[in-house]
């Protein structure tokens, strides 16, 4: 066993790289930790496999020693001694577009700069200008991201609140006094962005809950505490989470989470389904106006069903026809309907983990079978696969399927869409393989036509399966690349080409709105994670609640069949 895994000891390699940058080491010395780091990504050992670091070609002596450190106390004291050094104030400068350890070393080592406060008076001073390699461009282009660094945004991605929900979910589950609790609001109902959290927690203690919630590590203000509600702002690095809790009598649990899943217009819904019925729903219960009788549900499902309808799922309650279109949801996919993961990273291009180590990954989730699609050699930066290792990885991949007979892994590849509208393989190479992804990761600038003749070669080619984040967006960041989509769903229906919905919270690619119209025109869809590393096989669940909002019927998502559908229609499909 090892302390962290590959991926992160080359990530701690790189950022000895960039402190010694700072603290203005010379280049020489800084270089050898990034070579350290790019001999350790280009071999193909793991950890384990690799007993002694030196004999990689550009590890020297000493660096291997760090290596060995890392690897078996998932730290070293050269990198602690640099943290103590180096003010942390600069840190989260490394963040702004533009500045690596070497600028930021030269506004520390010239200018003195130690914050990002240091930092902007300096360009309101216009000191920053006359350092060599920055220029007056450059300083108004600091000045204008430290300026959005401080703006508190008003919506989070979901990908910023995740670590959030996970401490706060273990946190409930082990306080005894909690009876049950469930996360409510727009987080329930799958939207890309959240405002706050809103958990609803049934205790008959609601004092030492709150006493137990107060006091958590994460906690950075309290906005207020009352005896059943609190709302609270949890602190991870510069992010600040909001979040409400409400405490209730477990007799009122069902409504209450109901009314805090919303959405607003859903609610107005049932509101006005209850009045016809001379019912008035209150967070508590439901009220029978004519005697004031309060009835309790003890779940949902119960309140659904006293006003006649099937429970409807949270992801499609935004107040528009959920209700006429209730009986509609039986056959909605459902996390417990996937099969598979078809889109997954290695240690052989970008990954934390070996293939063994993803394959058992995806077994104990109780998957039946799954894709390994590392980076194509296109991506240098993402260690992409030669050819020749591309034979290697997928021999690999055969002699370990064999030893499965519950099982299957498909050989698989995530291919670049070149910026030239050429493919990043060869016909010949590409028809050995189970499942080949087609994706873009350059040249986001062209104009549409450019972009869409570059997918639709990736749509005809027969042997390409899949198109990855068809739109390249990332939530709140960066809009993605000129694709019409209405057009690229046309062209994946004409060609059997299955379209993803990218799990990742960053990404959420397509999203719900285009993922239904994609259904609606015939298209198959692939819900996967993008996994490079373990923990981010968890993500199917946001790609699942984005297909609920998409209204994706299990049919349509093809990692819902079994292994032997799958490879079936996708030879039915070649042309
Ligand atoms: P957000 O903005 O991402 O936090 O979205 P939500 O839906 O989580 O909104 P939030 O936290 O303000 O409130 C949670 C739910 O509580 C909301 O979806 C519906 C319910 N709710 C809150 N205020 C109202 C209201 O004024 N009228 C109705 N009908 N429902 C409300
Ligand atoms: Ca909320
Ligand atoms: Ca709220
Ligand atoms: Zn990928």
């Amino acid at each position: 066993m090892t302390a962290i895994d590959k991926k992160s000891v080359i990530q701690e390699l790189e950022r000895i790289a960039v402190y010694l940058e700072i603290k203005g080491e010379n280049a020489f010395r800084v270089s050898a930790y990034r070579k350290a780091a790019q001999a350790l990504e280009q071999d193909e050992r793991s950890l384990a496999e690799l007993e002694d670091p030196s004999v990689l070609n550009g590890v020297g002596k000493g660096t291997a020693g760090i290596i060995d450190d890392l690897v078996k106390t998932g730290s070293t004291e050269l990198l602690d001694q640099l943290k103590a050094e180096i003010p942390e104030g600069l840190i989260p400068l490394l963040k702004l577009p533009g500045l690596g350890g070497k600028k930021i070393g030269k506004l520390y080592q010239e200018l003195n700069i130690t914050s990002a406060a240091d930092l902007k008076k300096a360009c309101e001073e216009k000191q920053v200008r006359d350092l060599s390699g920055f220029g007056a461009k450059t300083e108004e282009k600091i000045y204008q991201e430290l300026e959005d660094m401080g703006k508190r945004p008003e919506r989070l991605p979901v990908s910023a609140v995740l670590p959030a929900v996970a401490d706060l979910n273990s946190a409930l589950d082990a306080i005894e006094e909690v009876d049950r609790f469930e996360l409510a609001g727009s987080f329930r109902r799958g939207r890309e962005t959240v405002k706050d959290l809103d958990y609803i927690i049934s205790t008959e203690y609601p004092g030492e809950v709150g006493e137990r919630l107060l006091s958590m590590e994460k906690v950075s203000a309290v906005i207020s505490s009352g005896k059943t509600k609190i709302s609270l702002e949890l602190q991870y690095d510069d992010v600040i989470v909001p979040v409400d809790f409400r405490m209730v009598q477990d007799e009122s649990f069902a409504t209450i989470l109901h009314h805090f899943t919303g959405s607003k217009d859903h609610n107005v819904l049932m509101r006005q389904r209850a009045k016809n019925n001379g019912e008035k729903i209150s967070e508590y219960g439901v009220e029978i106006e004519a005697t004031g009788e309060m009835l309790h549900f003890a779940s949902e499902a119960e309140f659904f069903s006293h006003f006649d309808l099937p429970w409807i799922p949270p992801e499609v309650r935004n107040g528009t026809t959920e209700l006429e279109e209730a009986e509609t949801y039986v056959d909605l996919v459902s996390i417990n309907d996937i099969q598979a993961d078809l889109h997954m990273h290695t240690t052989w291009s970008d990954g934390a983990q070996s293939i063994e180590e993803m394959v058992e990954a995806c077994r104990n989730r109780g998957y039946s079978f799954m894709a390994i699609t590392d980076h194509g050699k296109f991506l240098k930066v993402a260690n992409g696969l030669s050819d020749e290792r591309l034979q290697r990885q997928h021999e690999e991949i055969r002699q370990l399927r064999t030893a499965y007979d519950d099982f299957d892994v498909f050989t698989g590849i995530e291919m670049d869409i070149l910026p030239d509208g050429t493919l990043d393989y060869a016909d010949d190479v590409l028809k050995n393989i189970d499942f080949v992804i087609a994706s873009i990761h350059s040249s986001f600038n062209q104009d549409e036509n450019t972009i869409m003749a570059r997918l639709e070669t990736a749509c005809n080619h027969p042997q390409v399966a899949m198109i990855a984040h068809p739109t390249g967006r990332l939530i709140e960041k960066r809009p993605g690349y000129r694709v019409d989509v209405d057009r690229l769903i046309q062209k994946a229906y004409e060609t059997g080409t299955i379209l993803e919905i990218n799990a990742n919270p960053n990404r959420l690619d397509l999203s719900a709105a285009w993922a239904e119209k994609a259904q609606a025109a015939g298209v198959k869809i692939a819900v996967n994670t993008d996994a490079h590393r373990y923990e981010m096989l968890d993500h199917m669940e946001l790609g699942v609640k984005t297909a609920r909002r998409a209204k994706l019927k299990k049919e349509n998502v093809v990692n819902t069949w079994t292994a032997a559908q799958l490879k079936a229609w996708l030879t039915s499909t070649d042309e």
